[in-house]
């Protein structure tokens, strides 16, 4: 398996113009605030404080580019559908993930849900929306699994694979950071996102 522990910020990009133009693969994270994407990325690069993890929604609110090693990079990007915030910075959210998606790199996009919700939310569905009009590949990943008994890990799975019309041979992957259920197989996806031709 690739080498992940060799990751460093290289980029924060706030705005669409500030974004690299791609070179290497890219493995991206996505999902609504709050649902672990920072948390689950310092989990699978093995750096705890890599990036800020956060009780308050809405932390993470640029595009944040870490270089692992000479392959790619994995990228954390702004989540959605917090509440309090003014119309002009979910504006601005949409401007700057939009511009990412457009910018067509090679890797895959992983769309993180928590495995509670019974149902994906609009910014969830718009997320699926986007990634096939931009044609990029994804996965789905269900997080905080220590949060509900593991005999509703199947149903819960199921009924988000349903919602979202996933292909049955890209079923979700299911993680906790908390019980480091799934991690190494978020590992494998990104060194092979990574590899990417
Ligand atoms: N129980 C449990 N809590 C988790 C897990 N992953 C993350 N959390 C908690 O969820 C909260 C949000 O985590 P973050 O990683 O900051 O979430 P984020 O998606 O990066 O949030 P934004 O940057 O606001 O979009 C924190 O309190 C984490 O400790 C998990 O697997 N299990
Ligand atoms: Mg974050």
């Amino acid at each position: 398996m690739l080498k992940l522990d060799d990751a460093n910020i290289e980029a924060i990009c706030g705005q669409a113009a500030q974004l690299p133009s791609p070179s290497l693969p890219e493995v991206a994270v996505i999902g609504r605030s709050n649902v672990g994407k920072s948390s689950l990325l310092n989990a699978v690069l093995g750096k705890r404080g890599l990036l800020r993890v956060s009780q308050e929604p809405g932390r993470t609110r640029e595009v944040i580019f870490i270089r692992v090693g000479t392959r790619g990079y994995v990228v954390d990007l702004p989540g959605y559908g917090f509440a309090r915030v003014p119309l002009s910075v979910k504006h601005a959210w949409g401007r700057l993930v939009e511009a990412y998606l457009a910018r067509r790199a090679r890797g895959v996009m992983l769309l993180l849900l928590d495995i509670r919700r019974e149902e994906p939310s609009p910014g969830d569905m718009q997320m699926v929306d986007w990634f096939r009009h931009y044609e990029r590949r994804f996965s789905v990943v269900l997080t905080k699994a220590d949060q509900i008994p593991r005999g509703r890990w199947k149903s819960a799975s199921d009924g988000i694979a349903r919602a979202l019309g996933l292909d049955k041979d890209n079923p979700p992957f299911i993680v906790s950071v908390k019980s480091k259920e799934g991690i190494d197989s978020i590992r494998r996806l990104l060194t092979q996102g990574l590899m990417a031709e």
